[in-house]
């Protein structure tokens, strides 16, 4: 047979292990994986990696944020970002901001991607505004639509839900079949420990991490965790960022609660210390939670090492470092002030590439696993996305394993204008990137249009199911016959 296009002699990542093959691309998926394929266009990739395209699932684009203020990626130029970076799927939000209808949020984020997006694309459902037209006709629809995960908020003022919401946002996710993902941190010790250090003087950038003590992660999460019990719903714990936030999560998977958690560079590479600059130059690195410190990060990568965290995104959530984003309310704000996020959707594979692959840390299969093949599965995009294998989608991103890149604010195809981190040197890069078939990225040139990604609406996964694993409350013959579910 003669395949469109073969991709010659590479080192391939398949979910069998990384072996020497071609690989014969036919009409934008995989057609066969093998020896001496013969196709009438042929990428000869000698010495390079063949690996799937990373699916990132969190990160803020084109979006509204908690506090208000408008992201400063489209979905252009986030998914562009994340083309050069080597990812070929993203999942945003629709983001529901209270007394919107949530049909119409998703309506209208899907306008925006279906003109904008390079890459594939997805959403997680934003709940922030519960009411029973959310709960009993918007939500269950959608969930059967193919949109099948959830956000929810436990902190930040506009957004937050209160446990009792949770709970329903949760009961509908379970009767229908979806993932729950939080952003879990306390919302009470954070009001309080910011107006304190607010009221007392100590408003620079570095104050953010201060005011995000450890401890509120530790107990959000095990709330949820709970919840997550009392129901039987599984949930996906965003951003870890402690080492007690990760063990939480070891001893709850222990128990036999279906709880996923993710982490991501910016808890892996950074640390308080990246936020303690002159001025306001620190807020260029404040997110939420705020990075932590070294020994965070060995816990995090055992953590992830030992699988109690399956997935790596970047939580990619661009403001630019002016009046249009990090300093929008003014040019002497407080720390309260200041957008919290960093970009990331074009550094997440390299920076984990080098570190796991180049050098050493963890194995190119583990590399996979985290950034495309676990989150793939999890969210319910498999088996069309995050592997290389027959039937799949075509998203390849092919990396030069020997390419030295030094990071610089002005390297990223986003429209940030700063880099988080600028200065490091990786090596490794992808340089070819294909969606379905079709070059996204060569010879350091975009090739795509906006608009060429696509919806990928998503079947109900493995691990978005109950376990079947009832709370005693929840067990008619242990409690009075009382029917709760
Ligand atoms: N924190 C969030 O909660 N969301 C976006 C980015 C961030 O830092
Ligand atoms: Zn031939
Ligand atoms: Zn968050
Ligand atoms: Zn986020």
């Amino acid at each position: 047979a003669e395949y469109d296009l073969v991709i010659q002699g590479g080192r391939v990542a398949t979910t069998e292990g990384v072996s020497m093959m071609d690989v014969a691309l036919q009409g934008g998926v995989i057609a066969a994986l093998g020896r001496d394929l013969h196709g009438s266009r042929i990428i000869d990739a000698t010495g390079k990696f063949v690996l799937p395209g990373g699916v990132d699932a969190h990160c803020h684009i084109e979006q509204l944020s908690g506090g208000g203020l408008m992201n400063a990626d489209t979905f252009a130029t986030a998914t562009r970002s994340a083309a050069f970076g080597g990812t070929t799927t993203v999942i945003s939000f629709a983001a529901q901001h209270r007394g919107d209808r949530l049909h119409e949020v998703v309506e209208n984020y899907s306008r925006l991607a279906e003109a904008g997006a390079m890459t594939d694309y997805a959403f997680h459902l934003w709940i922030s505004d519960p009411t029973s037209e959310t709960l009993e006709q918007d939500l269950p629809r959608l969930i059967e639509t193919g949109h099948r995960s959830i956000k929810i908020f436990m902190t930040y003022d506009r957004v937050r839900l209160l446990d009792e919401q949770i709970l329903d946002v949760m009961m509908v996710a379970r009767e229908h079949g979806a993932l729950v993902c939080a952003h879990a941190e306390n919302h009470g010790m954070i009001k309080w420990m910011a107006d304190r250090l607010v009221s007392r003087g100590y408003v620079e950038p570095k104050f953010h991490g201060v005011s995000h003590p450890r401890v509120c992660e530790i107990e959000a999460f095990e709330r949820l965790i709970r919840f997550s019990q009392l129901l039987d719903q599984p949930i996906m714990l965003f951003h870890v960022s402690t080492a007690e936030g990760a063990s939480v999560i070891r001893r709850a998977r222990g128990e036999g609660i279906k709880v996923f958690a993710e982490t991501c560079p910016q808890y892996l590479f950074l640390t308080a210390h990246d936020l303690d600059r002159q001025g306001l130059e620190g807020a260029k690195w404040m997110c939420s939670p705020p990075p932590r410190t070294t020994s965070d990060q060995e816990a995090l990568w055992r953590g992830l090492d030992l699988g109690d965290l399956q997935v790596v995104s970047s939580d990619h959530a661009p403001y630019r470092f002016d009046g249009s984003g990090k300093l929008a309310a003014g040019s002497n704000p407080d720390f309260k002030q200041i957008a919290n996020g960093l970009p990331g959707l074009e550094t997440r594979l390299p920076l984990l590439f080098d570190a796991m692959v180049s050098q050493g840390r963890s194995s190119l299969e583990k590399f996979v696993e985290l950034t495309a093949t676990a989150p793939a599965r999890i969210y319910g995009l498999h088996p069309r996305k995050g592997a290389i294998a027959v039937g799949a989608d075509a998203d390849i991103a092919i990396w030069d394993p020997d390419r030295e890149v030094t990071l610089a604010d002005d390297g990223l195809h986003d429209n940030v204008g700063y880099n988080p981190f600028a200065g490091r040197k990786l090596k490794g890069w992808p340089e070819t990137v294909l969606r379905r078939g079709e070059t996204l990225v060569s010879d350091g040139r975009l090739h795509a249009s906006p608009g060429s990604g696509r919806l990928q609406l998503r079947e109900c996964s493995a691990s978005m199911r109950p376990t079947g694993k009832l709370s005693p409350e929840f067990d008619p013959a242990t409690n009075f016959g009382a029917q709760l579910l």
